[in-house]
């Protein structure tokens, strides 16, 4: 039997991540949650973002959290210590998470009936860009202690995150960032997208960010109920 295949030019093939993503979205879509995978270099601020939102969004929805990290349960802990299901996946050494490693967490339970899953990536501008998680959108971040020359040398996450999030921004009086020139670098790779500035540490910029996550949730709840 030959071992090629003649696949037409229109049939769409779905890797492996790309199924499971599928099938995750169906099951976001059922339980009515909207998921958000959040992608950046090493420190930039994903957990410490993340801490920020589980206390401003906590009161009023069913939150949890699925993160990546090649070692250590350290930010699923910190997550945990805000009341919330948080699972600590270990990637042993690859860059990235993917749907199958997500999948498999979710099915482990605890995750049931969420408004917001947040699923943050292992640290890293690069390998997390191209896979699917079955997420809503990503969400890339960009500290101002990392250097305002990033969306350029990494244009693949900040031209498919649906949302940016220049985070840190309470140091910029320290740092040497040009925010209006990454803005609009970041504004040329993706037109579409929003740039949104938050400091976890002072609170600026918190709001912006959890009523964006507001109004994004009730839009999937609203296109969910047309489908159903
Ligand atoms: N000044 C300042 N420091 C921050 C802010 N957000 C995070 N940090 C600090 O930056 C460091 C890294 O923050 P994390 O939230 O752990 O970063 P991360 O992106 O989750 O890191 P990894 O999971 O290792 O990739 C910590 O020392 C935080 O206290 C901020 O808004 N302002
Ligand atoms: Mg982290």
């Amino acid at each position: 039997m030959s071992t090629l295949m003649s696949v037409g030019v229109n049939e769409r093939v779905l890797s492996d991540n790309d199924r499971v993503a599928l099938r995750l979205k169906d099951r976001f879509a059922e339980t009515g949650t909207l998921v958000v995978n959040l992608i950046s270099s090493p420190g930039s601020g994903k957990t410490s973002l993340l801490e920020a939102t589980v206390k401003a969004l906590g009161r009023d929805y069913r939150v949890g959290s699925v993160v990546g990290d090649v070692a250590t349960e350290r930010d699923a802990d910190r997550l945990r210590a805000l009341g919330i299901p948080a699972s600590q996946i270990l990637t042993g050494g690859a860059c990235h998470l993917d749907a199958r490693l997500v999948n498999k967490t979710l099915s482990e339970g605890g995750f049931e009936a969420l408004d917001f899953l947040f699923i943050e990536n292992v640290g890293n501008l690069i390998c997390p860009t191209s896979y699917d998680l079955g997420e809503d959108f990503k969400v890339a971040l960009l500290s101002v202690a990392e250097g305002d020359d990033k969306p350029l040398k990494y244009p693949g996450i900040f031209s498919r995150a649906a949302v940016t999030v220049i985070t840190k921004i309470d140091l910029l009086p320290h740092v040497s960032f040009d925010l209006d020139g990454v803005r609009e670098e970041i504004r040329s790779l993706n037109p579409a997208g929003t740039i949104l500035t938050t400091s976890a540490r002072t609170g600026e910029g918190i709001r912006d960010w959890t009523w964006l996550l507001r109004d994004r949730l009730a839009a999937k709840l609203s296109a969910v109920s047309w489908v159903v």
